[in-house]
């Protein structure tokens, strides 16, 4: 097989394996599920499953192969900038049926172009970032339709093998020590234009925390009244847990002494030692302010997952250069939680910290911007658009979300109001110049 032929093999995989997970998705439920509005907050999944494929014809069959439009009259209607996400229910949008014979439609064209692609280059035209790029918006897709399966009342339909076992992780906290270290991506094929260029960053010598924040530990801020207590919250932070009201993260449910969570139509006993999972960026900030500590910059997060202090080098993952296995990394919906902190020894970090990727997104403490060098590619409405004060940055993937779609050097972003998400954090502390040596 030569070298062409191995990465038309890969590129293919990827789109079944994504097309496998998104036919699991909208095929769990019925119709009625399909259409209906399960949250203001979220498409319905109909929706999704048809701009999955209109977007695949943008990119790949109209602008890639250079075909003809297989449903060109769709193009509005799937267009995210055009609806937001709460009116998109009552638009005359393709039916069930419909939609799943026009994405397969689309895919089979794509599976035509993609035989005579060079995928090479960085050109959009060569293929090769274009289809990593198709990939990936499936799988980002498929994970907010796996929120949407959160969001969604009734019988359970989901299922997967609980999360491996947690186990000790040694000192609570990890020292970085000060000085640069290289920060973002020029070399990744499938890395978006928000992760480019590499670039080097510095950092103050600072502490982060070696897992995310667990439910038990979460669980003694909100029983020392951590939501009704000013002190904790910043000014908007405040303004929205008052009004909102907050009290606990979404989905727990307390009854008499113990703490319940409902996770795809399951509701068990919260687990203790499992990350914290659907609080906001103002819930986490409070925390941290609550533990006398705080989040941890993008940069700091970024140099806690890659930087090798033996060799000085950038890792591509906290592990190592190799991609994620099922032993590094709780990712992919392989189990519809995350796994109790300590369960992935051998995804740690060349630092000592665990669990970076997968398990839930993290919130950092920085706003999200382009890099120095940033340059659009290959549109504006991927990220630029959302430049600014309005979002914070994400770091790590979840378990929902697939390895094609997360990178250490990949960005998320949301407002920081968002809960719906499968956000948790972790927290960092400056270090004093006696603990930096
Ligand atoms: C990167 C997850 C914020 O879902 O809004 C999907 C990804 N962009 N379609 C989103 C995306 C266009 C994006 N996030
Ligand atoms: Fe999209």
């Amino acid at each position: 097989m030569t070298g062409i032929e191995r990465l038309r093999d890969e590129v293919a995989a990827h789109l079944v394996r994504a097309r496998e997970r998104t036919t699991l998705l909208t095929g769990s439920v019925d119709d009625h599920d399909l259409v209906r509005q399960h949250s203001k907050l979220m498409s319905p999944l109909v929706w999704d499953l048809a701009h999955i494929g209109n977007q695949e014809e943008l990119w790949l069959v109209r602008d890639v192969g250079g075909r003809e439009p297989v449903r060109s009259d769709i193009d509005e209607l799937y267009d995210a900038f055009k609806h937001a996400r709460a009116n998109r229910p009552e638009l005359p949008l393709l039916g069930p049926a419909e939609a799943r014979g026009y994405v397969g439609e689309v895919r089979d064209k794509v599976f035509d172009v993609l035989e005579t692609s060079p995928l090479e280059g960085s050109r959009l035209v060569d293929g090769g970032f274009a289809f990593g790029m198709i990939v990936q918006h499936e799988q980002q897709h498929d994970e907010t339709m796996l929120a949407t399966h959160q969001l969604r009342v009734g019988p359970a339909v989901l299922d997967a093998p609980p999360p491996p076992r947690g186990a000790p992780v040694g000192p609570a906290e990890v020292l970085v020590p000060a000085g640069p270290f290289t920060m973002g991506t020029s070399t990744e094929a499938w890395a978006l234009d928000n992760e480019r260029p590499a670039h080097q960053a510095h950092t103050d010598a600072f502490f982060i925390d070696t897992t995310p924040v667990t439910n038990a530990r979460y669980a003694e801020f909100v029983e020392d009244g951590g939501y009704a207590d000013r002190r904790w919250w910043s000014e908007a932070g405040w303004a929205h847990v008052v009004k909102t009201p907050l009290v606990a993260p979404r989905f727990w449910e307390r009854d008499g002494d113990r703490w319940y969570r409902t996770a795809f139509g399951t509701t068990a006993p919260l687990d203790p030692d499992q990350p914290v999972v659907h609080v906001c960026y103002h819930e986490a900030e409070a925390f941290a302010r609550w533990a006398g500590r705080r989040l941890p910059t993008e940069v700091e997060w970024e140099k806690a997952a890659r930087f090798d202090p033996a060799t000085g080098r950038s890792r591509r993952w906290p592990w190592g250069d190799e991609d994620p296995t099922e032993a590094h990394a709780n990712l992919g919906q392989r189990h519809l939680s995350p796994a109790p902190v300590g369960a992935y020894p051998a995804g740690v970090s060349a630092l000592g910290v665990h669990q970076l990727i997968g398990d839930v997104w993290e919130w950092t403490s920085t706003d999200f911007h382009g890099y120095g060098g940033f340059e659009v590619f290959p549109y504006a409405e991927y990220s630029q658009v959302f430049f600014g004060p309005d979002y914070k940055v994400l770091r790590g993937g979840s378990f929902g979300s697939d390895r094609s779609a997360v990178r250490s050097t990949f960005r998320n972003w949301d407002y920081p109001i968002r809960r719906q998400i499968f956000a948790g954090f972790r927290c960092a502390r400056d270090a004093s110049p006696e603990e930096s040596v």
